[in-house]
């Protein structure tokens, strides 16, 4: 153990302590900027500068290892104004849009110099002007608000392992960049919108689509329903006067009701669809020898990175479409039919905690109704936008249920949205239907949790299914490296592109605290163990599409509007 001393208060820590975390142990707060716990630790910024007993110069303390006997100041007058004037260096080449900027009262940088008192900046000069790129349809960088911290390259490479971002120039001219200055949409991103979440500014923010939800909403010719993620219910409240946590299923629904939208249904329904389908998929491969492990399809930014990355293993994934497709699918189909409505007048918007949905809705394969089968996906927080615009406060809103038959689900469709729920939800259906018999506990505790890998066999009639779940890509990568070396001897893997899952999506609430993401993931659990029905095969709606639509699980009309194929 190291023994220092900051701010007069003696502490004793692991060799190899930084000098922040050692404060952080003291409750002392210094400010960072572009460090992220384990992900980005690299002293860029220097706004974490402290004084050193005996060193020349101020060090940055996200980096600066504990010594013993060392001796720390962390707010010194030298200190301060130092802080302050790294401050004003970087808001000299920043664009003072912080009115009009979608981070206005939710910016990290806002918030320092407001910290530090800054009230005019000292240098007027040249500015970088980097232009926007809007290429992708998913996500949007303004590299004139970027302040160099490179935790978006830290977490574009390290957490998802996907590389799309760099440090390009050098000096004054440094621009954090795909490669060569290329647009997003020509690089391998995956449009995780991870990048987003971890931003301190808004250097990168998600593609705002809310104005043309807007202009649906005021067009009378058009009939606008409205799908909701499983884990948007347990992130909006963040947005709107809520806790992290909160469940807001209820209350969401009344808003949506409220902003106008014609029919308010939830992608639990078509979760549980998922289920009907991909399980049968699972037990139809090992019955026949196929493509085993099959691997989940539902987490789009998963999809576009083993497209780019391990083309060779497309046979793994299943063939089923995600569920806010399938819903799109059947919405412009089976919906359109039930109340004799034209699918053209049909405007399908999605609320997600995902940017990569915005661009799944509009690859080529999802257009199987004959029209965009999804029109417009939104995130949590455009939905909060939207929410904060009509002036919604949680607290103001009654509990309402969503529409019937696209808007009926299981707790089971609800788990989808935390990693290990498209698991767990799959082996309460598959060891029923499989045995014949009601299970005594459908809690597969296994396969919970935020790990980023985690495995389990689990009986399903005769059989022991080995099943592993995956969050994250970088952990993705590691479990598709094993299958190329013929190590994964699993029947059934499920990935999520997102660490933690949908619950920590690219379009959540901003935020890097993981313990947010871990009450996110106790409400998803809360929620499904208060739903009346928690198994995806008892779900009465998609026993009546079946019965009324579809026919059978892997029919002829499923293949057509809710499996796809893809190719490298
Ligand atoms: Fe998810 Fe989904 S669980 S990807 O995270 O499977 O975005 O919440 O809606 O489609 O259901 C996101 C969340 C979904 C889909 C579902 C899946």
């Amino acid at each position: 153990m190291i023994t220092l001393t900051i701010d007069n208060q003696t502490i004793a820590v692991e060799e190899g302590s930084t000098i922040l975390t050692a404060a952080q142990k003291l409750g002392i707060n210094i400010p960072t900027l572009c460090y992220l716990k384990d992900i980005n630790v690299i002293g860029a910024c220097r706004i974490c500068l402290v004084e050193v007993q005996g060193a020349r110069t101020l060090v940055p303390a996200c980096v600066a290892p504990v010594a013993e006997g060392m001796v720390v100041r962390t707010a010194t007058p030298e200190v301060i104004q130092t802080r302050k004037l790294i401050l004003e260096l970087i808001l000299s080449d920043h664009p003072m849009e912080c009115l009009t900027c979608v981070r206005n009262k939710n910016c990290e940088l806002q918030d320092l110099a407001e910290e530090f008192g800054i009230k005019e900046i000292r240098f007027e000069g040249e500015k970088t002007g980097y232009p926007l790129d809007t290429s992708s349809p998913a996500i949007q960088r303004d590299p004139r608000k970027c302040v160099l911290c490179r935790r978006c390259v830290a977490v574009c490479a390290n957490v998802q392992t996907v590389k799309a971002l760099t440090a390009e120039n050098r000096g004054f001219n440094s621009l954090i960049a795909p490669a060569f200055n290329e647009n997003l949409a020509n690089m391998e991103c995956v449009q995780c919108g991870q990048c987003s979440l971890v931003c301190p500014t808004a250097a990168i923010q998600e593609k705002d689509d809310t104005d043309k939800v807007w202009a649906a909403l005021a067009d009378p010719t058009k009939h606008v329903i409205v799908q909701t993620a499983p884990a948007v219910r347990v992130q909006i409240g963040e947005l709107i006067g809520g806790e992290p946590g909160e469940i807001t299923t209820g209350r969401m629904v009344a808003g949506l009701r409220r902003l106008g939208f014609d029919k308010v249904f939830d992608t639990n329904f078509s979760a549980d669809l998922t289920i009907m389908e991909e399980g049968n998929e699972l037990l139809e491969r090992i019955n026949k020898g196929g493509t085993l492990p099959m691997i989940t399809s539902c987490s789009p930014g998963w999809i576009k990175f083993i497209e780019h990355f391990y083309p060779d293993l497309l046979a793994h994934l299943s063939t089923c479409k995600s569920p806010q497709q399938m819903f799109g699918a059947l919405a412009k189909t089976y919906y359109a039919q039930k109340i004799d409505i034209n699918p053209s007048d049909i405007v399908s918007v999605s609320i997600m905690p995902c940017t990569a949905k915005k661009y799944e809705c509009t690859r080529p394969e999802m257009f199987s109704s004959g029209y965009q089968d999804v029109d417009v996906v939104l995130t949590t927080r455009e939905l909060g936008r939207m929410f904060k615009q009509a002036r919604f406060d949680l607290s103001n809103l009654p509990d309402e249920q969503y529409d019937a038959p696209l808007g009926i689900g299981t707790g089971a469709g609800q788990i989808f949205g935390t990693s290990g729920g498209v698991t767990e939800a799959a082996l309460r259906t598959l060891s029923e239907v499989v045995s014949g018999k009601t299970l005594d506990d459908i809690n597969f505790k296994a396969v919970r949790g935020l790990a980023g890998v985690k495995e389990a066999t689990v009986k399903v009639g005769d059989l022991d299914v080995k099943v592993a779940i995956t969050n994250g890509l970088g952990n993705a990568r590691n479990v598709l490296d094993k299958i190329r070396t013929g190590e994964a001897d699993y029947h059934f893997i499920e990935v999520m592109c997102c660490p933690g899952g949908c619950i920590g999506g690219g379009g959540a609430p901003i935020s890097c605290d993981p313990a947010i993401c871990s009450k996110r993931c106790d409400a998803m659990y809360s929620e499904d163990e208060r739903m009346e029905l928690r198994k995806s095969h008892l779900n009465p709606a998609v026993q009546e599409l079946y019965r009324d639509f579809l026919e059978k699980p892997l029919g002829h009309k499923s293949h057509e509007l809710l499996h796809t194929h893809y190719t490298p």
